[in-house]
């Protein structure tokens, strides 16, 4: 396959590089690409130097057969044409056509199959606290459908981007020093700190990203299920936790549910609170499951479960999910 990353020096075009050498995907030829500020830079590939192209609207797509698109939504936007148009599958990251009936928004493990209809060329991956939630939804929903998931977020910096994380890092040293912290890609300071606001504010008072986890969730899984989802930005490097109550169908029992979740694909349990064994961020990132917990029944609801999930944002949440899509598609076409 030759292949293109579209967006390389950004924290999810870096974790492309890692995770295809990983999974040793089928690359014959590896085309990397970004803004005019990363042409020139370099980056290694299986032993080799590959220079980065600047993102243009010309032919350098004509010989590629899948294009990972990470540079944002205005870029996919922009480019979506000139990527496609030689027969290129995009496999997108932003949050640009995630909504289009047209492209299918794809988990593998949960509706694979979607991505092998693109009438436009793309597949868009879904944001990364969508992409986690479902992965711990479906092996529920194959035993009961789940009506309703409340569900609150602890996002990592590293979703708001590489530049995002040094600052997190950055706003540490400035304060050990005595020093005002710098504020430039949160909208306020992250160090020792919470942010209930992950993107913007939409009409009805919940953000963006709270109101793409109600839609992208109906739309992977097929299901009229309803996500009311609170996200708060926390001081964690890498890696998104959330804590996550269902209504199902019927009443599921924790040993159920236990069972559902050690077979499913994607999913890891560690739950053993009397050993204080349970999913932290810390020490998971860089990994590829979604790891699942803290499984309880609701208090409040018999029909009600609470469990708690962490998940390496950019891997399962982006790269992963990507070249999963990309897999699939491989070995179903
Ligand atoms: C965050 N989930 O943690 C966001 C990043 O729609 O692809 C990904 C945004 C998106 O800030």
């Amino acid at each position: 396959m030759n292949i293109a990353i579209v967006g390389t020096s950004g924290a999810v075009g870096q974790e492309l590089l890692r995770v295809l050498e990983q999974r040793n995907f089928p690359v014959k030829e590896l085309h990397l690409f970004g803004s005019s500020r990363s042409a020139g830079t370099s980056y290694n590939f299986k032993g080799k130097q590959i220079v980065v192209k600047e993102l243009q609207h010309n032919d350098d797509f004509k010989r590629i057969d899948i294009a990972f698109v990470s540079a944002g939504g205005s870029t996919s936007l922009e480019f979506a044409e000139t990527i496609t148009k030689h027969g290129a599958i995009m496999i997108d990251n932003s949050s640009a056509f995630r909504m289009d009936d047209e492209v299918p928004l794809v988990v593998p493990e949960i509706n694979g199959e979607d991505a092998l209809n693109r009438p436009k060329g793309i597949v868009a991956n879904p944001n990364c606290t969508t992409a986690q939630l479902v992965i711990a939804l479906k092996p529920i929903e194959d035993i009961t459908h789940i009506k309703k998931v409340h569900v609150a977020t602890y996002q990592a910096a590293s979703g708001a981007g590489a530049a995002a994380m040094k600052e997190l890092e950055e706003q540490y040293r400035e304060l050990v020093k005595g020093e005002k912290p710098t504020v430039s890609k949160f909208a306020y300071q992250l160090a020792y700190n919470l942010i209930p606001q992950v993107d913007v504010f939409t009409d009805n008072g919940y953000t963006k990203e709270e109101m793409k986890m109600y839609y992208e969730t109906r739309k992977i899984m097929h299901s009229n299920i309803e996500v009311s989802a609170t996200c708060v930005r926390v001081p964690v490097m890498r890696a998104h936790s959330e804590a996550i109550w269902i209504e199902t169908e019927r009443p599921i029992s924790i040993e159920e549910a236990r069972e559902a979740f050690s077979k499913a694909d994607g999913v890891k349990l560690i739950d053993n609170p009397n050993e204080k064994e349970y999913p932290m961020p810390l020490g998971l990132e860089g990994t590829d499951p979604v790891y699942v917990g803290r499984i309880r029944k609701d208090l409040t609801n018999e029909n009600g479960l609470s469990f708690w999930t962490v998940s390496d944002q950019i891997r399962k949440g982006a790269a992963l999910n990507a070249v999963q899509i990309a897999e699939y598609i491989i070995k179903n076409s």
